[in-house]
């Protein structure tokens, strides 16, 4: 047991004086209720009941209660049950005229141990105490059932309006009950407590702390019309975090499959930390921490300990597989991408910042790092494949950050010192030329899907953001100038015009990958333009493609399937969807609202996809042949005046370059 637990147990024994003397009246919090509570706004008064709510789940927490009662009356008041100990009533030592209860509810006790609850929490805008509750309600009353007997007082704004009075014996019923009404006189008279943010509080502590039952309960006349708030309901997950976490990414598809989820205790009963972290493939990611239930969105000392574990596990696990790279992930890389619930349970927590929302206990550090860390290498070892994809995609986040910070670093400098490629261009790892792609997407959000969709060996993404410079009517200074089309001369690595060396292309296949809308069409087009000026025999000799992404979404309960086009929708419709209810059919949005696994199979993967070959026509048919013998004016005339013209070029495919069926 260490010095410092010693001393908080002694504590719990007798009132010292050291406790005594920072106990102060209420007046100060009337007088400044924001000092105590972070303002008089609804936030503030949300914060009252979580202060009453934190004080049971302490209760429950330290082990002594496993029900918790809340509920919203139609009058604004609420009322918070605990089947733990109840707040003691015998006299208090140092004012024996007084009761424990009444010194409790009616002192400010800052900074003191005086709770002497273990896991008393006292951190944030909440475990300001009881008190200040008591001091900005115009009503509260609290009943304590302990040794069988039943006790009931009352308050109005701080002050006892009745004498602490015994009701009778109870049986079967232990715990404290307090019912309060938020003072109008401080927070307006048109403030009021609003079901959904209670019932959500109510349900994350509950996923914090699977130990307790919350038995949630709201008038009916409080829920307004489309409230989905429910009157009634027991929160209750004996699953914890792992599935707090699967709700909030319900529907969104993860990296590595299963979450890494997990718990552990402290050595020496120091307490116990709680996690569960997703990769989703959006890489949307939140970090949400808690200290004995207390939400710390500062983070703080308990976060750097989880980012700790993930990083050095990546690292070693890296070094294992071979995987060198891994050596440079950084904790951001690997969890900027992450979703994180971190909950930590321990001792008289201390927290900092403005707010007092950012945990600084250090000893969390090394107390979260040292218990994830061998669960974390487990994890990894136990899924190989899913932890070397995993790893992969870190890596490229950590490649990207490095590329970003050099191209910044670059164009500081000279520009003869400019790397060779653009930045933003996510390159494949093969370097011969033979069997590797790159994608034109437009966009950094497609070129994002593109980057998780796509086979990290032969295939590259360069995200072209904009509409790139109309071509058609652009002089070669202002084509020099534009840095989009620079980018791509350079990603492509073969030169334009009279240098055009087909040796040098860095890449076999070029596929411009666009939405299946009218945008899209017009990018397609101008890319089009863009090669058949300036790498003419790029064309020819049958590098370039168009992808060809879904026109439609079809859904049917959860099952979600994309069609290429008209016949195909109908083929499904025939098939996979026939006789089994409503199918939703939506025109297909856009590439980058798509997820990557979806991308990659409907657009990207060589299996499965269906690619365009452009080519320049030399007169098969009469038809085309006159086409040919003019294409720079079709060019200029699609391109330049016409703009409706644009939209049935591409959408046929078939006049100054057709196309053809790549399989
Ligand atoms: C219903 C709404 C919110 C609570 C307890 C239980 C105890 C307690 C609360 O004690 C003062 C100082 C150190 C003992 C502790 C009962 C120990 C033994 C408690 C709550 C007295 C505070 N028996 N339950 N406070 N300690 N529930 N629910 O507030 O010496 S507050």
């Amino acid at each position: 047991m260490s010095d410092l637990f010693q001393q908080a147990v002694q504590k719990t024994a007798d009132y010292s004086a050291k406790d005594i003397e920072v106990l102060e009246g209420l007046e100060p919090v009337r007088r400044r209720p924001g000092m105590y509570i972070g303002g008089t706004d609804e936030r503030a008064l949300h914060h009252l009941v979580a202060e009453v709510l934190d004080n049971a789940m302490d209760e429950a927490v330290a082990g002594h209660a496993t029900f918790i009662d809340l509920e919203m009356r139609a009058d604004g008041s609420v009322t918070v049950r605990d089947n733990g100990r109840g707040i003691p009533v015998d006299p208090h030592p140092r004012f024996p005229d007084k009761s424990a209860l009444e010194v409790i509810l009616t002192t400010l006790h800052s900074g003191g141990k005086f709770g002497g609850n273990a896991y008393k929490t006292s951190g944030g805008l909440h475990g300001v105490g009881i008190s200040v509750v008591n001091a900005l309600s115009d009503h509260l009353s609290v009943e304590v059932a302990r040794d069988r007997k039943l006790w009931t007082q009352s308050y109005s704004r701080g002050q006892p309006v009745s004498p602490l009075s015994l009701v009778g014996p109870v049986h079967n019923r232990r715990g404290t009950t307090v019912t309060f009404h938020p003072d109008p006189q401080i927070f307006g008279a048109r403030a009021h407590l609003r079901p959904a943010p209670l019932y959500r509080m109510a349900r994350s502590k509950a996923y914090l702390y699977r130990g307790v039952q919350i038995r949630w309960s709201c008038d009916p006349l409080l829920l307004k019309e489309g409230d989905p708030t429910p009157a009634e309901g027991v929160l209750h997950f004996p699953g914890g975090l792992r599935d707090f976490l699967a709700e909030t990414l319900s529907g969104r598809s993860m990296l590595a499959g299963e979450a890494f989820a997990g718990q552990a205790a402290f050595a020496g009963d120091a307490g116990h930390v709680e996690w569960a972290v997703a990769w989703p493939e959006d890489e949307e990611a939140y970090c949400n921490s808690y200290c004995n239930t207390v939400p710390t969105p500062e983070g703080g000392t308990h976060e750097a300990g989880l980012r700790n574990a993930l990083t050095r596990g990546f690292r070693a696990y890296g070094e294992m597989v071979g995987n060198r790279k891994a050596a440079q992930l950084t904790a951001e890389d690997v969890t900027g991408g992450a979703c994180i619930l971190l909950s930590l349970f321990i001792r008289d927590p201390q927290f900092q910042g403005q707010t007092k929302e950012k945990l600084a206990s250090a000893e969390a550090t090394r107390l979260v790092e040292n218990s994830i860390k061998d669960h974390f290498d487990h994890w990894l070892a136990a899924a190989p494949e899913a932890a070397k994809a995993l790893l992969g995609r870190l890596v490229d986040r950590a490649e990207e950050r490095q590329r970003r910070k050099q191209a910044k670093e670059l164009s500081r400098k000279t520009p003869t010192k400019r790397l060779r490629l653009p930045g933003k261009l996510a390159d494949c790892s093969r370097s011969a030329a033979a069997g590797t792609e790159v994608f034109l997407v437009e966009g950094d959000s497609a070129g994002g899907s593109a980057k998780q969709g796509r086979n990290r060996e032969t295939q590259a993404v360069l995200p072209l953001r904009g509409k790139i410079l109309n071509v058609a009517s652009a002089s070669s200074d202002k084509l020099q100038a534009n840095q989009e089309l620079r980018d791509l001369i350079e990603a492509l690595g073969c030169g334009v015009r009279d240098r055009y060396d087909d040796e040098k292309l860095r890449y076999d296949k070029v596929i411009i990958m666009t939405d299946a809308d009218v945008d899209g069409a017009h990018i397609a087009s101008l890319l089009m333009t863009f090669f058949y000026r300036e790498m003419p025999r790029l064309i020819e000799n049958g590098h370039l493609y168009l992808a060809m992404p879904p026109l439609y979404r079809l859904s049917q309960g959860s099952t979600v399937i994309y069609a290429r086009d008209d016949a195909h929708k109908d083929e499904l419709l025939r098939t996979v969807f026939a006789g089994k209810g409503k199918i939703d059919i939506s025109r297909f949005k856009g590439l980058g609202e798509m997820p990557p696994a979806q991308l990659k199979e409907t657009t990207m993967d060589p299996g499965r996809r269906t690619l365009l070959r452009v080519v320049i026509p030399h007169g098969r048919t009469e038809e085309d042949h006159e086409e040919a013998r003019d294409t720079a004016r079709m060019v200029e005339n699609l391109m330049g005046r016409k703009p409706e013209l644009r939209f049935q070029f591409i959408q046929e495919r078939a006049k100054f370059v057709t196309t053809e069926l790549d399989v």
